[in-house]
């Protein structure tokens, strides 16, 4: 079976600018693909775009490493063995987040899913659809779909992910293990595409998106997608929102900038493989000429931003080639000892941020769970 990881996170180029976006995962990003809501077997609809992906692929290798500082985008790590390297380092006994955010629904869920459904003036709770951003293959979502089955009878669940290989995944997970789940799935970039959401009569929204995956945006461009999202809630629909603590970020100061750098850092290098699989992607995709040897993963916490960063940091004074193709003229890339390619940031977040993000997309957050070291947080907001 594979596996996809739960996230995934990009740099995207927009005209003659590039931002930061976030993306949800998947082994090929589907770019610019919408299709119908549909149930259960999303590849019967689906175009192949393996070279739109690769033609992306070029595209962000040239931007990023002819810049400077010299960037990657991380939506490169999710090809095949990078996805299964993120799979493994989810359950790296040092990559806390994964098993922590599950810990909390799991103490939680039912707490949860009231409070999504109050009312504040006693009328009876409405029925709750859950949709899930950026859903990949829903591993922990089936925690809180079995309570909302357990509260309400049956649930309709809608993963919104560009990977449909994911989404089929995740349904037949979802309608094997919890009877009284209707899914039905959409392929879309919950990033840039409003997401219809089909609204059932008489229902109310909850919205999950969990996993950190907010922590792989910029600041400006995570508050752009939870306007994106709130734009299509109605006000009382809600967001249970995934953030990954900052050092002492909680209500103690158990978590230390340590703790942080291990699970970015792990002992077993799988982090680190994961990072040097993307030059490894952009040698067989595009032809480029990386010495994988020739480079190291480095983590590092940014105080002043709140955020990990990954780089790949280059070990001698060297050359890269990229052939020409489609996307440009052949180049040579320069590197100085030292230099690095900068991969990714993963933001961490202090309670009181968490609410200042939210507030910036028109969201009131009402309730907040933590595990008990406050390493990670799993916050309800509504819609306002
Ligand atoms: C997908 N995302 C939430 C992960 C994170 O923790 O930022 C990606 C990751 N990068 C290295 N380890 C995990």
């Amino acid at each position: 079976m594979h596996h996809i990881p739960d996230r995934m996170h990009l740099m995207l180029s927009g005209g003659d600018s590039t931002h930061e976006i976030y993306r949800p995962p998947g082994r090929d990003v589907l770019q610019g693909i919408q299709v119908p809501t549909f149930a259960i077997a999303p590849e019967a609809v689906l175009p192949s775009v393996s070279n739109t992906t690769t033609l992306h692929v070029a595209k962000e290798a040239r931007a990023g490493l002819s810049a400077t500082p010299k960037t990657l985008s991380p939506w490169l790590f999710y090809d095949e063995a990078g996805s299964d390297l993120f799979e493994q380092i989810t359950e790296l006994p040092e990559y806390y987040p994964t098993r922590t955010e599950r810990s909390i629904f799991a103490a939680h869920a039912p707490e949860i899913l009231c409070e999504a459904a109050a009312t504040s003036n006693g009328t009876p709770a409405p029925m709750l659809t859950l949709i899930e951003l950026g859903a990949g293959t829903a591993t922990k979502t089936g925690i809180l779909l079995a309570e909302a089955v357990r509260q309400q009878g049956s649930v309709v669940y809608q993963p919104v992910d560009v990977s449909e290989t994911a989404l089929a995944e995740a349904t037949d997970n979802i309608l094997s293990s919890i009877p009284g789940v209707t899914v039905r799935v959409q392929v879309a970039d919950y990033t840039r595409e409003a997401l219809p959401l089909n609204r059932l009569a008489n229902t109310r929204t909850l919205a999950l998106y969990i996993g950190s995956s907010i922590g792989n945006f910029a600041p400006e461009d995570a508050r752009d997608v939870l306007r994106n999202l709130r734009a299509q809630l109605l006000p009382g629909d809600t967001l249970l929102l995934g953030t990954d603590l900052a050092p002492n970020g909680g209500a103690n100061a158990n978590k230390t900038v340590a703790t942080l750098l291990a699970a970015y850092d792990d002992a077993a290098g799988t982090t680190a493989a994961f990072n040097l699989n993307v030059l490894t992607r952009l040698n067989r995709d595009l032809g480029t000429d990386f010495d994988v040897e020739n480079f190291c993963h480095r983590a590092c916490w940014n105080p002043a931003q709140s955020r990990i960063e990954m780089h790949l940091e280059s070990i001698t004074a060297q050359r890269v080639h990229i052939p020409a193709n489609s996307a440009g003229p052949a180049l040579a890339i320069d590197f100085a000892q030292g230099e690095s390619i900068h991969t990714e940031n993963s933001y961490k977040f202090t309670t009181t941020a968490v609410e200042t993000l939210l507030a910036s997309a028109n969201f009131k957050s009402t309730k907040s769970w933590q595990d008990p070291q406050h390493l990670f947080a799993v916050t309800l907001a509504t819609a306002i």
